[in-house]
C-alpha cells in the first residue's frame, strides 16, 4: 500500500487535528499542501478530490477521506494503538461531544469562507470580523470547560489523551492568535499543556510544518 497522503494546510486547524492523529498513531504519511491563502481548495482540480473544497483530505488505504472527525474515527479503528476514542458506550458519547463542541459548535462559524463573506459580501470591517472570531470561541470554550471538568484528568477525558484533545489544541491555538482571554478555562489549559508535551501534537504545529513561500 502507498504511504496515505494529506491534502494540508499549515494554518488550518481541521488539518492540525489530523496531523496530531495521525502522529499519535504514529502513522508514516505524505503531504500536499494546499494554499488557502492562494484558494486552492477551490481550484476544479481540488475540487474532484473533495467536492466541498475544504481541507482536510486524507487518502488511504484506496480510499479520499473527508471530514476531520470521520477521519479520525477511521484512523482509531484502523490503528487502535493509542486509542483516541474510548470503547464504552457513554465515554464514547462524552469525549464525541466534547470533540464536537469545538468542530461542529465553534470552528465553522469562524471558518476562512464565513469571514470572507462577511466582509466580502456582507460589508463588515476587520474590526467587525474580529469581534464575530473573538465572540464564538468564546462562548463555545465557557461551556466546553464546565462540560469536561467534571471528567478531566490530565487530558479533557480522565489521563490520556483522547480526540477531545485533539480537536481542543488547534482551537486554543486559533483563540490566541485572536487574543481570546483563556484565564477563565483552567481544565481547558491543563489539558493543553499536557497535550503539547507529547511529541505526536508537538509535532503537528503550524510552526513546525513546512510553509510554501
Ligand atoms: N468540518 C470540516 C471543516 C473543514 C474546514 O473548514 N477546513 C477549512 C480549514 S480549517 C477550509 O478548508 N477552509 C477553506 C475555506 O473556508 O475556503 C472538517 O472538520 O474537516
Amino acid at each position: 500500500m502507498p504511504k496515505p497522503i494529506l491534502y494540508d494546510y499549515w494554518r488550518s486547524s481541521a488539518c492540525y487535528r489530523v496531523r496530531i492523529a495521525l502522529n499519535l498513531k504514529k502513522v508514516d504519511y505524505e503531504k500536499r499542501e494546499v494554499d488557502l491563502r492562494e484558494d486552492e481548495q477551490k481550484s476544479a482540480a481540488y475540487r474532484k478530490l473533495n467536492p466541498q473544497g475544504l481541507v482536510p483530505l486524507l487518502e488511504i488505504d484506496g480510499h479520499r477521506l473527508t471530514q476531520s472527525l470521520a477521519i479520525i474515527n477511521y484512523l482509531d479503528l484502523r490503528y487502535p494503538n493509542q486509542p483516541l476514542i474510548p470503547a464504552a458506550a457513554a465515554d464514547r458519547a462524552h469525549v464525541v461531544a466534547l470533540a464536537m463542541a469545538i468542530a461542529c459548535d465553534i470552528h465553522p462559524l469562524n471558518n476562512l469562507r464565513v469571514l470572507k463573506y462577511l466582509k466580502n459580501e456582507l460589508g463588515q470591517d476587520q474590526a467587525a470580523v474580529d469581534r464575530w472570531y473573538a465572540h464564538w470561541i468564546a462562548e463555545g470554550l465557557a461551556a466546553l470547560e464546565p462540560l469536561a471538568a467534571p471528567q478531566a484528568g490530565s487530558f479533557l477525558f480522565g489521563n490520556a489523551p483522547t480526540g477531545a484533545d485533539v480537536c481542543l489544541v488547534p482551537q486554543l491555538y486559533n483563540a490566541r492568535r485572536f487574543n481570546v482571554p483563556l484565564e477563565d478555562y483552567p481544565t481547558l489549559l491543563r489539558a493543553e499543556e499536557n497535550a503539547n508535551k507529547l511529541d505526536g501534537f508537538a509535532a503537528a504545529h503550524p510552526d513546525r510544518q513546512e510553509v510554501p513561500a
